[in-house]
């Protein structure tokens, strides 16, 4: 086969494969090597075998048929079968236990491409590998290449360094839609992400509905910064895109933040704060100022009815309670809180995750607590909890925080943190990150995107996209597999399946 070349301008309907090939995978995975000479084409006539008796692995034959279907028109057929067919997904529990939950192998010769696993997650990933081994068609719709749907020749052998990769879609500065968010879980299942953490809930707006307290949404998610309408999801919206993203492999963690970031909250149940009830709609872009009662029972009596809903629409193992900058109470008033509502998650069956400002109060044993501040600050204090046993999630604002600008006097993004390009977005090291956190005590990194300056999709992907692919190669590739030269070369091959899937990108490196 030819060597992969990037897809040049008009060429786009050759026959020239123009795929990212073995050396521009995204991320950087364990081994890949491309195997001079071989090459496999995807035919009208192509089938794809996944391991019998597995409804996941159909599942992920079946996302696989549907993204090349789109792309291609052809019926790609998925049968559950062991026979080797032109695309194989077979699971090998046991022989392959060493790869992990959600390691992979990838093969493609001329007989086919083979993808093998120990677990359906597993699958999933060699998957999104699979897709930057097509020509970056294979990311558009129906009609954008008749043939010449080559896949060079090669082997990847591959399994993340880190169980938990996260994506953090703040919802409440400015209201997504459920497709809209969809949209964003697309993103994160091309670049083998895990983790969808949802910010429901802020001072600007309250975008989950709860029954029994009406006003939450009648009253709270009409605002958001600037002005504009809002809005929010219904319990079924909640639960569709919880399930959408599981057919991706993407857990859903919510997130209610308190008991700070609540004034939405306490215009809709001014009986929340201790002011007597004088509340106003905040479309602004300040923090810290808002706070829930913290001696009322009201106030558990909400927490209990809020927590106890999300996590019985929750699958997932997390739900995040926020805690952050609660800069209105005292400190031994927010640990009371926090106790209380760490034992209000835990009785709802759920593990803890919160903002690191946790580590103020005393996390339970498991909790998981999300880093964010720049430049190592308050690493001293995080470290303590490690070593009691707290998990972290890395989430430093210089490096993953996507809201913050790339450069100095742009329209979008914030600077609180300073400017974060590319090369900042890339160049860090997670188990070193902080001084003081043993390594084995993180979990792994997130991107957040907060919304005070993203009125809408395309001023999200601009901020995410290049940056997004960077967390993810931090989250998933081996430590010395990561260099910013290499990355970068890398990364230039993406442009293409971009283009092609219409996501709208900042183009900087
Ligand atoms: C800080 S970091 C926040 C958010 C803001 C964000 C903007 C953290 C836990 N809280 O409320 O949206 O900065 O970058």
């Amino acid at each position: 086969a030819p060597p992969s070349t990037p897809a040049e301008p008009g060429k786009e309907k050759s026959n020239v494969p123009s795929t990212a090939g073995y050396s521009a995978l995204v991320p950087v995975p364990v081994r890949a090597a491309a195997a001079p000479g071989a090459a496999w084409v995807l035919a009208p006539g192509t089938r794809i075998h996944t391991a019998p008796g597995s409804a996941e692995a159909a599942g992920v034959g079946e996302f696989l048929a549907g993204l090349l279907r789109r792309a291609t028109g052809y019926p790609l057929p998925v049968e559950a079968s062991d026979a080797p067919a032109g695309i194989t997904l077979a699971l090998e529990p046991g022989a392959l236990d060493h790869d992990g939950e959600e390691g992979y192998r990838l093969d493609v010769t001329a007989a086919g491409v083979a993808i093998r696993a120990a677990r359906p997650a597993g699958l999933f990933f060699g998957v999104a590998t699979l897709r930057q081994l097509l020509p970056a068609a294979v990311e558009s719709a129906a009609g954008a290449q008749a043939d010449g749907w080559t896949v060079p020749g090669g082997s990847v052998a591959d399994r993340p360094r880190y169980a938990y990769r996260g994506f953090s879609l703040d919802l409440a500065r400015h209201y997504f839609t459920p497709a809209e968010t969809r949209r964003f879980v697309d993103h994160l299942a091309r670049y083998k992400f895990n983790t969808l953490h949802l910010h429901l809930t802020d001072d600007q707006g309250w975008r989950i509905a709860i029954d029994g307290r009406p006003n939450l949404t009648g009253v709270g998610a009409a605002t958001q910064v600037g002005g504009g309408p809002g809005g929010f999801w219904t319990q079924d919206d909640y639960r569709a895109v919880v399930a959408y993203a599981a057919e991706r492999f993407v857990t859903v963690v919510p997130e209610i933040d308190m008991p700070g970031h609540t004034n939405a909250a306490l215009v809709a149940y001014p009986e929340l704060g201790c002011d007597g009830g004088t509340y106003t709609p905040y479309t602004g872009v300040k923090v810290g100022f808002s706070a829930l009662c913290v001696d009322s029972e009201k106030t558990y009596a909400f927490v209990d009815e809020v927590v106890g809903q999300i996590a019985a629409l929750t699958p997932g193992p997390y739900l995040h309670i926020g805690g952050d900058e609660a800069h209105t109470l005292p400190k031994d008033a927010y640990a009371r809180f926090m106790a209380r509502a760490q034992s209000v998650v835990e009785r709802h069956g759920k593990r803890v995750m919160a903002w690191h400002q946790l580590a103020d109060a005393a996390p339970v044993p498991g909790a998981v607590l999300e880093y964010w501040n720049q430049s190592g600050k308050d690493a001293d204090r995080v470290a303590a909890a490690a070593r009691g046993g707290a998990k972290v999630v890395l989430a430093p604002a210089d490096h993953t925080y996507l809201d913050m600008a790339y450069a100095g006097g742009e329209r979008l993004g914030l600077t609180w943190a300073g400017t974060v390009d590319v090369r900042q977005s890339y160049e860090w090291e997670p188990a070193t990150h902080l001084d003081g956190v043993p390594q084995d005590a993180v979990l792994g990194v997130e991107a957040a995107l907060w919304g005070e300056t993203v009125t809408s999709v395309a001023d999200a992907e601009y901020l995410v996209f290049p940056r997004l692919a960077g967390v993810a190669e931090t989250a998933w590739s081996p430590r010395d597999a990561r260099d910013w030269d290499g990355f970068r070369g890398r990364l230039a091959a993406q442009a293409a399946y971009w283009d092609a899937a219409g996501i709208g990108y900042a183009k900087r490196l």
